[in-house]
């Protein structure tokens, strides 16, 4: 086992990431910028670093401050959590380079990943089923062609894109290459990659996500799906495992896929493949190569300890369990609990006067978050993540409502209210299956 990790991360991850090393009996080191000296993870670890000022560029963003505090700590892996360096694959890189563990995939799958064209193709290959698309680079000349034979809507996408960022629906041909040339812009711009692809526009999708483990020498397994369609401006609010309504037999033919995908392309680490779901079909998107804020509700259901499994794989341990032994029981939800103003969605930062954290049976809490802790404005605005299990997803609703209105976070606003007064008290959310529109469109939250 690694005897000594950096926690190259912040906030509620660092934390979760420093209780997992805790566990194993692995050595913490907290890396943390000028703004973070009060973080609750950095008071716990065995020792800590400032790397840098508060902004993220010169601090957790920046590669060399980090290795050289492996360096100095004589540190033997890096833990980059989720945001900032996590799906770097130049991070990854340098890391490896400089002689420590990165706690992830390697590198190349990192970059394989990272470019949405090149994860389609490895994917279509693997036979998880996709988009029907351009099946690679979209120029000029093939636009008009490849619509067509898509058929309208379709969506362009950036290929360094990803998560929300430089994408754009076109309803008609009218509109095709003005959109095309607008989308390469932007994206060379914003990613230094005017690459562009095409897919479908499938038009009320849900996300459906699936977990997975692998130890990079051929054995993979499956931590069934998690539901995040509620969400705002590519920004999840709720995400809940299992998700509901979906018939057994297709998640079984999707999991095998995802894990068949695993061994071909050699993954190792913890992994997301992210689908769109759709008139029972799944449609793979793309490929997440970090532990996510959600992994908690997956964990509520199955049991295993995400990053406690990537420590292990990191170590050259493997899994501590195979596919049989996972068996996924009950139903969890979990609200993300964000420092903004409930009416304009701004981020909120400010000291918080007095914090009180909801429990009781099948409640979970992550968050660094204490009774005078001020939160910086520096970062994102999460705050914490409320997680609710239950033997069946009523039950793991009503906790989770009960955990809402427990919840106390005096001195700044928050989005506790929409959670208890609009999104747990929604009568087609409470049915299960919405769409990734509906917190955005029903529930009034357009802009
Ligand atoms: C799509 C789509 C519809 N059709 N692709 C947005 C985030 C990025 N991961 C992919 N996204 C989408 N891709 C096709 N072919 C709709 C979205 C989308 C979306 C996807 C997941 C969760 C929320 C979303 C919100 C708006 C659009």
């Amino acid at each position: 086992m690694l005897d000594k990790v950096v926690i190259a991360n912040r906030g509620e991850i660092a934390l979760r990431i420093l209780r997992a090393c805790k566990e194993l009996g692995i050595r913490t080191v907290a890396v943390y910028s000028k703004a973070d000296r009060d973080l609750m993870h950095v008071r716990l670890a065995d020792e800590a670093v400032c790397i840098g000022p508060a902004s993220s560029k010169e601090s957790y963003l920046n590669i060399p401050a980090i290795i050289s505090a492996a360096e100095v700590t004589d540190a033997q892996g890096i833990h980059p959590g989720y945001g900032f360096l996590a799906e770097n694959a130049d991070f990854a890189e340098a890391v490896e380079r400089s002689g420590f563990t990165f706690i992830g995939p390697r590198a190349d799958t990192i970059r394989l990943m990272g470019n949405k064209v090149s994860a389609i193709e490895a994917m279509k290959k693997a036979g998880v089923p996709t988009v029907p698309g351009s099946g690679g680079p979209v120029t000029e000349e093939n636009a008009i062609e490849v619509a067509k034979k898509i058929g309208y809507p379709v969506i362009i996408k950036a290929a360094a894109g990803g998560g929300g960022r430089g994408m754009r629906v076109v309803h008609s041909e009218a509109a095709l290459l003005n959109s095309l040339f607008v989308t390469r812009s932007e994206a060379g711009a914003a990613f230094g990659d005017s690459t562009v692809y095409m897919e479908k526009f499938l038009e009320h999708p849900r996300h459906v996500e699936i977990q997975v483990l692998a130890d990079g020498e051929g054995h993979a397994v499956h931590l069934g799906d998690r539901d995040c369609s509620l969400q705002r401006r590519h920004q999840k609010v709720v995400e809940e495992a299992p998700a509901p309504h979906i018939p057994q037999k297709l998640r079984e033919e999707v999991y095998a896929a995802c894990v068949k995908a695993c061994v071909d392309i050699g993954y190792r680490g913890a992994g997301t493949f992210e689908f769109l779901y759709e008139k029972e079909r799944f449609y793979f998107i793309e490929m997440n190569t970090r532990v996510q804020v959600e992994h908690p509700v997956t964990e509520m259901v199955t049991g295993v300890d995400i990053v406690k499994e990537q420590l292990r794989i990191a170590s050259g341990m493997g899994l501590s369990f195979k596919q049989s032994d996972v068996q996924i029981k009950g139903h969890a939800f979990e609200a993300r609990i964000n420092a903004e103003d409930p009416a304009t969605f701004m981020p909120c930062p400010g000291r918080i006067s007095h914090f009180h954290a909801p429990g009781g049976n099948g409640i979970r809490v992550d968050s660094h978050v204490y009774s005078g802790y001020s939160v910086p404005p520096n970062y994102d605005s999460l705050i914490g993540k409320v997680i609710a299990y239950g033997d069946d997803r009523n039950t793991a609703f009503r906790r989770m409502r009960n955990a809402l209105n427990e919840i106390v976070v005096d001195g700044i606003r928050t989005n506790v209210p929409l959670h208890k007064e609009q999104i747990f008290r929604d009568t087609n959310f409470e049915n299960g299956g919405v769409d990734i529109h509906y917190l955005e469109t029903k529930l009034g939250l357009k802009k």
